[in-house]
C-alpha cells in the first residue's frame, strides 16, 4: 500500500462562491482523510514561496493577487496514492482541458481561476505542508503533531 499526505488548497473563488462543502465531499468520497483543515487569509510571503518555481512565468504577479484576493482554505489530505488522487479529483490545469467530473471541470471559467491546488509531487507536498502548517512542524513530517 502507498498510504501518504498531501496538501490542498480551495482558492478564494471556491470559498467565495460557496463551494467548500462540494470540494471536501469529492475528496471524502474517494476515501480521503482530512488530516489537518483551517480558513485562512494568506500571508504574501507565504504565497510567493507556494509557488517560487514560477516566479519566471508572465502570471506570476497575478497568480498571487488572485490568492491573496479572499480566504483560502488549506487542508492536509491522507489516503492512498493521496497525490496523485487529489490532482484526479482537481481535473487538469488549463480551463479547456479539464475533464467534466472533474472539480475544475466542473466549476472554473477560466485557468488563471481555478479554484482548487493540490501538490503535484512528494516532495513538493512535504515543502507545501511544512510551508502552510508550521504550528504542525516536527523534525519528521511523517509525525505531524495531529492525528
Ligand atoms: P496546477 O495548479 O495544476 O499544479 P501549475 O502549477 O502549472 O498548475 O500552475 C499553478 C497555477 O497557476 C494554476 O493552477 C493556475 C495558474 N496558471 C498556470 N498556468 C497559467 C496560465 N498560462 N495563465 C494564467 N494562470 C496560469
Ligand atoms: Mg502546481
Amino acid at each position: 500500500s502507498n498510504v501518504e499526505r498531501t496538501f490542498a488548497m480551495i482558492k478564494p473563488d471556491g470559498v467565495r462562491r460557496g463551494l467548500v462543502g462540494e470540494i471536501i465531499k469529492r475528496y471524502e468520497q474517494k476515501g480521503l482523510r482530512i488530516v489537518a483543515a483551517k480558513l485562512i487569509k494568506a500571508d504574501r510571503n507565504t504565497v510567493e514561496e507556494h509557488y517560487s518555481d514560477l516566479r519566471s512565468r508572465s502570471f506570476f504577479n497575478e497568480l498571487v493577487e488572485y490568492i491573496l484576493s479572499g480566504p483560502i482554505m488549506v487542508m492536509i489530505l491522507e489516503g492512498e496514492n493521496a497525490i496523485k488522487l487529489v490532482r484526479m479529483i482537481n481535473g487538469a490545469t488549463r480551463v479547456e482541458e479539464a475533464l467534466p467530473g472533474t472539480i475544475r471541470g466542473d466549476y472554473a471559467t477560466s485557468t488563471a481561476q481555478n479554484i482548487v491546488h493540490g501538490s503535484d509531487n512528494y516532495e513538493n507536498a512535504q515543502r507545501e505542508i511544512n510551508l502552510w502548517f508550521p504550528e504542525l512542524r516536527t523534525n519528521e513530517t511523517r509525525k505531524l503533531s495531529v492525528l
